[in-house]
């Protein structure tokens, strides 16, 4: 029988007081102001070490795509001209093991249900309910990245996005955003920020975190990518994906380049 709340086993509860009104408003304040919220050595080292071998087990089994896409993760549309931000291509190549492959027992299970994380994502999000994606790959996916791999500029399916860095690489691996590159919830594009980035290189702003750091952002938003691993450290970082309806997927022609299958 568990003796003690999951929280406090993977949660450096007594630094980062995830139940308390004021240290919570003061998470959503940063969250706001910064489109990014990073709360350094949030999870314990015991928790990371399992979840880097976990992670390490089914490198192997990982997908790995070398993709061309657009940013905002869809097929593109025809109707538009090629260079139009819609259908201006980013390549992503770096592997992702499904959620199907992470074992039931995993930590990282006791993580995404834990009832006071997910009550303090909910808070500082805004979100009244948080729910796994509709389909079974992507909920929680862990992303590995070896020599010459990244992530293209991007914004993700998910009203929010909650990392949580395994491994760093010796070089490289940098997360690079654009908070509030647009406002999707009112239907924006974002357009002018698109092309501003792909043609320009910026500005974009540069997150540095560490193994152990709780990383939420705003990724449906926020224009974000990874840049090319350097060495021979495999990058791997955990993403738990919360959306705010139960019926949310990502697009097939999504799962098909990041996953390789559609179920
Ligand atoms: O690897 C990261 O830090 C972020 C990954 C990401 O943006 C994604 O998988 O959508
Ligand atoms: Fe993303």
């Amino acid at each position: 029988m568990r003796t003690e709340p999951l929280t406090s086993r993977h949660f450096d509860i007594a630094r980062h007081p995830i139940s308390e009104a004021e240290f919570r408003n003061r998470c959503r304040d940063e969250l706001e102001t910064e489109g990014v919220l990073v709360l350094r050595g949030f999870f314990t080292d015991e928790v990371i070490q399992h979840a880097a071998a976990e992670s390490a087990a089914l490198e192997s089994a990982a997908f790995y795509s070398d993709a061309v896409h657009n940013v905002y993760l869809t097929a593109i549309d025809p109707e538009l001209a090629d260079t139009h931000p819609f259908n201006r291509p980013v390549v992503s190549n770096k592997g992702l093991i499904a959620d199907d492959l992470i074992v039931g027992d995993s930590p990282l299970r006791e993580i995404y249900a834990d009832p006071p994380f997910r009550s303090f994502l909910g808070f500082v999000l805004g979100l009244e309910s948080l729910f796994p994606y509709a389909h079974k790959l992507s909920t929680i996916v862990i992303s590995v990245a070896n020599a010459e791999m990244g992530l293209g500029w991007h914004f993700d399916t998910s009203a929010s996005s909650v990392t949580m860095l395994l491994q760093a690489p010796e070089g490289g691996g940098v997360f690079e955003y654009v908070p509030e590159a647009r406002d999707a919830d009112a239907g924006g594009m974002g357009f002018d920020n698109v092309e501003r980035v792909l043609d320009e290189g910026g500005p974009v702003c540069t997150l540095d975190f560490s193994p152990g750091d709780l990383v939420v952002f705003r990724g449906r938003n926020a224009l974000h990518r990874v840049t090319t691993v350097v060495g021979s450290t495999t990058r791997s970082v955990v993403i738990f994906a919360f959306n705010e309806r139960p019926d949310a997927s990502m697009s097939q022609a999504a799962l098909r380049t990041f996953f390789g299958r559609t179920a």
